[in-house]
Formats: structure tokens, sequence, C-alpha cells
């Protein structure tokens, strides 16, 4: 019985296969009956849950990509040749952004036909689609190199150094690194010195310190996906994302989704079902939790419509907000939980987040306010924000083009700027120091004006701005002359080296580039990689005075590795009078679309449109930059 399951299911997804509340009308005869053999077999006890799950599991793009960058690593560790090390990798990039299911690709042969991936890999990418395995994988796997590919992760470290503290030391796992490194056994490998053994030391406890949590923008579209899928449950009345994630943090730990039913035992059943859920921690009624194969955790509440506003209030959090509020509750003599208002026995609100804040009389706080920063106070007294959002933004104050180390020419990243509804878009590439990314000599600059110029007069109702990200050298003196750069339309400022500065000497650098007169906004300006990079020391104080005092923008850089400006930041520019610009820095087409991120995190450090440059309209943005 269960061969034929496994043959069958090669003919139908099994997402519409166990999941009940998908519309029948999708599913043939065939699926029907399959599905209740499986049922069957699961109710007569003859497979368990997991065996189900394992059977319907397909691998999506992401766990391909995942097992793709694997073999990268692996391989640059044991030596291989670069260029296999390379194609894997640009591989698993590939993968990992195609906009439809690899696994869901009727005509295998279609594999061979994506842009930088080879016959060899190829093969290999239809064997994971068709097997859910890879037998090259399974072997390479088990070479005594592959533990140390958690080493990769550690700034500062290769695959060189990798191999190296394993050949010499025998060391294969981060505690045992952390302990060498600690003890000063590192420095005496060939090569590596103390200094460096000190950096390692740093990334080790940076890396462990994020180990357990995930960046936002990992998270986001995975949780979105799964809540798309969920929503086609028909026996859900309402469902929505909570915890850390609907209050947009910019790390995650796990995904809180909660929804409301009648019928809690089928949604439960279509939840554990899901062909993302590896394995199954818990099925309940109220709540069942699963982890992806990507590792991370997913929790699902279930409860009655008529508590569903209360337990959204509940699950979003943060927990502190909750204590506030409730406490708020306990003072009018009123019991809040996650089912609801309650006077005495009897409750009294709980269908709708809204009823919850008025019970209380609060107005209706957003939940990337939630954190007991002051929020509460804030709504008593009616002085809440009025946040910024996504349809405030008119235009991206900072992108890249091909003429450097962007993907798309000048016109693709304008004509995506355009269908996104903004009104300009600063091409902002990078200068002469940065000559990784083939930075833009004075007299490229020119001739790429001449080309936006050319450019403006042929696109309608919108305008492309010239700019640079011009490099801040370690004494604050810019990357180009003064001159050059008087004559674009913005001049963003950036640090990209030297990032070892004492706190002291980093605040002067970042000064004088903020006193400097050609200088419009400095971007990302502490620096922070998340999960990789620690911010530089800086005196944000002082950046911040001098920004006031000489009318400079800072920017909140909305790629999710960076959002720098943190959320804290931001409200402490908006508190001295700064304005921010809210710039994806986007390095292709498709990446203007990361100014949701920015956006989410300049609202949870309060931020009201009229602190944030780039919701000016156009002409008010030419005087505000003395265009
Ligand atoms: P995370 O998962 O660390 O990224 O952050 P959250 O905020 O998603 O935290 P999580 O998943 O532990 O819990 C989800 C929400 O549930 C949390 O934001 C507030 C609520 N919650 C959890 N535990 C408690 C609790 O002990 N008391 C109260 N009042 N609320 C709680
Ligand atoms: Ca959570």
């Amino acid at each position: 019985m269960l061969a034929y399951i496994v043959v069958s299911l090669n003919f139908f997804w099994p997402w519409d296969i166990f999941t009940p509340g998908i519309d029948r009308k999708i599913m043939g005869g065939p699926c029907y009956c399959l599905k209740f053999s499986v049922e069957h077999l699961l109710w007569r006890g003859e497979i368990s849950i997991y065996e189900l799950n394992d059977l319907t599991s397909i691998m999506t793009n992401q766990e391909i990509a995942k097992v793709l960058d694997h073999i990268a690593k692996i391989l640059s560790i044991k030596g291989e040749n670069p260029f296999k090390v390379r194609a894997y990798s640009k591989a698993s990039q590939v993968i990992g952004s195609l906009p439809y299911q690899l696994s869901s690709l009727e005509d295998k042969a279609k594999i061979t036909e994506l842009p930088g991936i080879g016959q060899g890999i190829a093969k290999k990418l239809i064997e994971l689609t068709e097997t859910g395995k890879l037998d090259y994988y399974e072997d390479i796997k088990k070479s005594e190199y592959a533990p140390l590919t958690e080493f990769l992760d550690i700034p500062g470290m290769g695959p060189r150094h990798a191999r190296l503290v394993y050949d010499e030391l025998g060391i294969n796992n981060l505690d045992e690194l952390r302990r060498a490194a600690e003890q000063g056994r590192l420095r005496h490998l060939h090569g590596l010195g103390q200094k460096l053994e000190s950096n390692i030391l740093q990334g080790i406890r940076q890396v462990q310190r994020y180990k357990e949590r995930y960046p936002l923008a990992f998270i986001y579209p995975r949780a979105q996906e799964i809540l798309e899928q969920m929503k086609k449950v028909k026996q859900i009345e309402m469902i929505t994302l909570a915890g850390s994630l609907r209050r947009m943090k910019e790390t995650i730990a796990d995904v809180d989704i909660l929804a409301s039913s009648n019928a809690p035992e089928k949604v439960m059943a279509a939840f554990v079902s899901l062909p993302q859920a590896k394995r199954i921690i818990a099925k309940g009624k109220t709540k069942s939790s699963i982890v992806t194969g990507e590792g991370f955790q997913v929790d699902l509440r279930v409860v009655p419509p008529e508590s569903y506003g209360a337990a959204s209030h509940y699950f979003t959090g943060s927990k502190a907000h909750n204590i506030k509020v409730r406490s708020l509750g306990m003072k009018k003599g009123l019991k809040i939980n996650e089912y609801g208002v309650f006077r005495k026995e009897r409750q009294i609100a709980g269908r709708t987040e809204e009823e919850i804040f008025n019970a209380v009389d609060l107005p209706y706080i957003p939940p990337e306010l939630r954190e007991d920063a002051g929020e509460v106070e804030a709504g008593l007294e009616g002085k809440l924000p009025d946040l910024v959002a996504l349809q405030d933004i008119k235009g991206d104050l900072h992108v890249h083009s091909n003429w450097t180390d962007g993907n798309n020419s000048i016109e693709e990243m304008a004509v995506a700027a355009r269908e996104l509804g903004y009104e300009y878009l600063a091409i902002c590439d990078h200068s002469l120091g940065l000559s990784v990314a083939r930075g833009l000599t004075p007299e490229r600059l020119t001739r790429q004006a001449g080309e936006i110029s050319g450019l403006n007069k042929k696109l309608k109702d919108f305008r492309v701005l010239s700019g640079i990200e011009v490099d801040i050298k370690a004494n604050g003196e810019l990357d180009l002359a003064e001159d050059d750069l008087r004559s674009l339309d913005i001049v963003v400022a950036a640090v990209h080296s030297k990032f070892k500065l004492s706190e002291g000497e980093m605040t002067k650098r970042l000064i004088r580039a903020i006193e400097n007169p050609v200088v419009h906004i400095i971007a990302h300006p502490t620096g922070r990689l998340i999960g990789k990079r620690e911010p530089y020391p800086v005196d944000m104080d002082k950046v911040l005075d001098a920004c006031k005092a000489n009318g400079k923008v800072l920017e909140l850089n909305a790629h999710p590795e960076r959002l720098d400006l943190s959320d804290l930041n931001c409200r402490k520019a908006q508190d001295k009078g700064v304005l921010i610009a809210i710039s994806t820095d986007a390095h292709a087409d498709s990446q203007l679309e990361l100014m949701k991120f920015g956006v989410a995190t300049a609202r949870r450090g309060w931020i009201e449109p009229r602190s944030v440059i780039n919701t000016l309209p156009l002409s008010r943005l030419l005087t505000r930059l003395n265009r």
C-alpha cells in the first residue's frame, strides 16, 4: 500500500491530496481516493503522521538552494577547483530567487535552460526535485570537512582557515573553536596570528548570538507563503501573522500564526500537512507547531471567532506591551487574556483588536509600536505618532545600476521605480575607492550623468536623479573631488572600509563628511550587517547633532541585511529633528521592493512622514537638496 502511495505521489500534488478544505473541484477523482486511502492508513495506525509528512514532502526552492550552498561550502573547504565552487554557489542563488517552485516544473528538461546552470548541476537538480534526495550530496556530506562549513559564517574566516584549524587542532565545531580562541591556541597556526584570532573570537560570539534568530527578510516571504496556503483552508474565518513578525522586528525566533475557526481540528490537520512541515512538534486543538525544512518553527493557534481580536493582540505581543495593557484593564476591574476582555465571568469584548484597546480607553496601536516603549502612555494622552506608510514614499534615493555592481541598466531601474508609483529615483553608484564594484571615475560619472539626462527627456512624469554613493575615506575626506560632485543632483556618502577605527575617530570621520557642503545624505550610518557584522562604534548623539546643525539627512537603509539606521536610532533622529531617507540600496530592479522593510523599521522607530525626506514630492525634494 505504501508503495502505491509513493508511486501515486509522482502524479498528484501532495498539497492538493492531503489538504482538507481545499476546493475539491481542483482535485480529480483519483486524488480524492488516494487522500481517503492515506487518511485511512493513518487512522488504522499503519503509518504515523510523521511518515505521512515525510511522504508528502517536496523540496522548496529554498531547501534546494540550501543544499547547493552547502555543497559549494564543503567543496571550498576541501580545496576544490574555485570554478566548480562558484558554479554551485551561483546555482544556489539562481534557484533561491526563482519566481516559481522548481519542483512544480513539469518539463524537467527546462532546468538545463536556467541561466548560469550547467549540465552537471542541472542533472543533480532533476534528481533532487524528483526524489527529494541527491546521492552526490549524501556522499559529500560524509566528508570530514562537512561540519566545518559553519565556520564560514564567522566574519574573517575563510575556507583555508577553516581547514587549518581542523587539520592542525582537530577542531570541527563552534564551541571548541571558541574555546581554542579564548585560550590563545589559534594565533600560533600558520598565517593566523593574534589579530585574526581576536577577530575570529568576536565573530564566533556574534554568530552564536544570532544563531537562534533569523533575519526578518529571511522569514518574511516564507511565512507569507505559509499564510497564503493556510488561507485556502475553508474552515478558517480569519487568519493573521502574529508575534515578532507582525511587529516587524529585525530578527525573528519563530513564526506565530493565529486563526479563528469553529472547526479547529480540520485547520490543524491542514497545517501539519503543509509541504513545508518537515517535522511536527505538536498537534493539538488550540495549538500546533511544525519545523520547516529550513529549520525554523511555526506555531499555529486557533481560537473561536469571538476571541480572535483578543488572541491577535495577545499573540502579537510584545509580552511587555501585553502586560501593560492587562494592568490597565485590572485598574478598571477587567480581566484581559487571549480569549477576551471579561468583567467577572462575562465576556465584554474580544472579537477585534480595536475592542481590546477601547476597553482600556486606548486608540488602536499599530503592531510595530507594541514594545512597551511609551506607546501605551502616548495612546492614553492621544499622542501616538502618525506613522509613515509605504504609500507615503515618493521615490528611492539610493540605488545602483550596471555601471557599477548593480544588475540592471539605469533605464530598467527607472521603469521599475515608475511602476511602483514613484516620482523619482536616484542612481547612486559607487565611487572610485570601491574598486571591487568598478567604482566610477570622474569621467565615467560625467558620462553616466549624460545618459541620465538623455533618459529624462524620454521618460514622462518621472525623474531620474544623478547621484553617487561616494566613499568616505578614513580621515573623513571624500573619494571624489567636490567639483565632480557638485554637478550631481544628490550626493550620498558612505563608509565602506576601515571599520576598526576607535569610536572617537569614526565619529570624527562621519562628522567631517556631514560638514562637507556637497554631501546630502550619509548612507547606512553604522555599517552593521545583521547577524554578520556589528555596527562600528560611533557616537550617534554627536552625529545627529552634526546633521541637525548642517541640515544633513541620515539614511535608513532598507536592505534587510542592514536596516541601518536601526529603529531606536530612527527615533532618536526624529526627536532631534533630523530627517531620514528610507532607501533600498537596490542592486537589481526587484530589490526596489525591499522598501517595505525600511518603512517597517521606520514605523518601529515612531517615524512620521514629516521626518522622511523621500515622502516629499519631486519639486520640494529638489528645493530641499538646493537643486
Ligand atoms: P520571538 O519569537 O522571540 O521573535 O518574539 P515573539 O514576540 O514572537 O515571542 P513569542 O513567539 O515567544 O510569543 C509570541 C507572543 O505571545 C509574544 O509576543 C507575546 C505573547 N506571549 C508569549 N508569552 C507570553 C507571556 O508569558 N505573557 C504574555 N502576556 N504574553 C506572552
Ligand atoms: Ca515568535
